[in-house]
């Protein structure tokens, strides 16, 4: 039976999952769900994901939501290659790099995204919350650096879990400009180097560049209200924290910023 993952190709997040499919040869399609980012839920993508968020993985009768929750299913159900260091010292620290990735750094992408693509902010306003990311961005890649040490890999001598967990995000906020250099720049380039990380890349890319839908008219959907940005929890703290906290007051008496909808437990 085919593995579906409800996807969006720009999401760090499903690209995670994407990398370890590929990396482990296990096939799968993928489908955008048609609503994601305007609140709504299509009734299959809300039973596999009653958050409505993108990655969920449908396996037959099995639904899991959570990037983190289906690396761990996958690393059950296919245990060949593993992703994961043997030593448990190893795969705790591999583990708490994909937390500060996925709660912290993402969050910094993200917050880039609402100011020069959603066009959130701008004069001083813009500036400062710039400067806050470029500051928190540095800090971050000298993190990583450190973590990486004179390992070859982060999740040691040969590619796994710890390097699909930060190869997107660092990614995303190459992105923006914020090109590593030293130890974590060497270990990026080689890391895109690889099919699995260059497949989900590209992919993102595409969508990126070839998009039928133009920037502008993305704020016209945002500023209308149909397109409304999902704040929860670490976002809508970095946005605060980042000096944004007119940024959130306006979006939400504009509509277009929201938290996330009940969960749906109804399904
Ligand atoms: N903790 C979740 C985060 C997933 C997440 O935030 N997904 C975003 C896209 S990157 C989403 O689907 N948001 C729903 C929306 O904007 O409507 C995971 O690791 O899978």
């Amino acid at each position: 039976m085919t593995i579906l993952l409800y996807d969006h190709p720009l999401s760090p997040y499903g690209q995670k999952v994407k990398i370890a499919l590929l990396e482990k040869g296990i096939g799968f399609e993928t489908q955008l769900p048609g609503d994601l980012g305007s609140g709504a839920r299509a009734a299959d993508f809300a039973s596999a994901s009653p958050r409505g968020e993108v990655p969920a993985l449908v396996d037959g009768d099995v639904t899991i939501f959570d990037s983190s929750i289906i690396l761990e299913y996958i690393a059950d159900r296919w245990p060949e290659p593993a992703l994961l260091p043997e030593d448990p010292a190893e795969r705790a620290r591999v583990r708490m790099l994909e937390d500060a990735m996925d709660t912290h750094v993402e969050a910094i992408s993200w917050g880039l995204s609402e100011i020069r693509n959603f066009g959130r902010a701008d004069g001083e306003l813009a500036k400062s919350i710039e400067a806050a990311a470029a500051d928190q961005i540095a800090s971050w890649y000298r993190w990583l650096d450190s973590e990486l040490g004179e390992r070859p890999y982060f999740n040691g001598s040969a590619f796994g879990w710890g390097d699909l967990c930060v190869a997107p995000f660092v990614n995303g906020l190459v992105g923006f400009g914020f090109v590593p250099d030293g130890r974590l720049g060497a270990w990026l380039a080689m890391v895109n180097e690889r099919d699995s990380v260059a497949q989900v890349t590209e992919a993102a890319k595409s969508l990126a560049f070839g998009s039928a839908i133009s920037l502008d008219a993305v704020r016209e959907l945002l500023e209308s209200g149909q397109f409304k940005r999902e704040y929860r929890d670490h976002r809508l703290e970095w946005m605060i924290a980042s000096g944004g906290l007119d940024v959130v007051l306006t979006g939400l008496d504009k509509g277009n910023i929201r938290f996330n909808e009940p969960f749906a437990t109804d399904h």
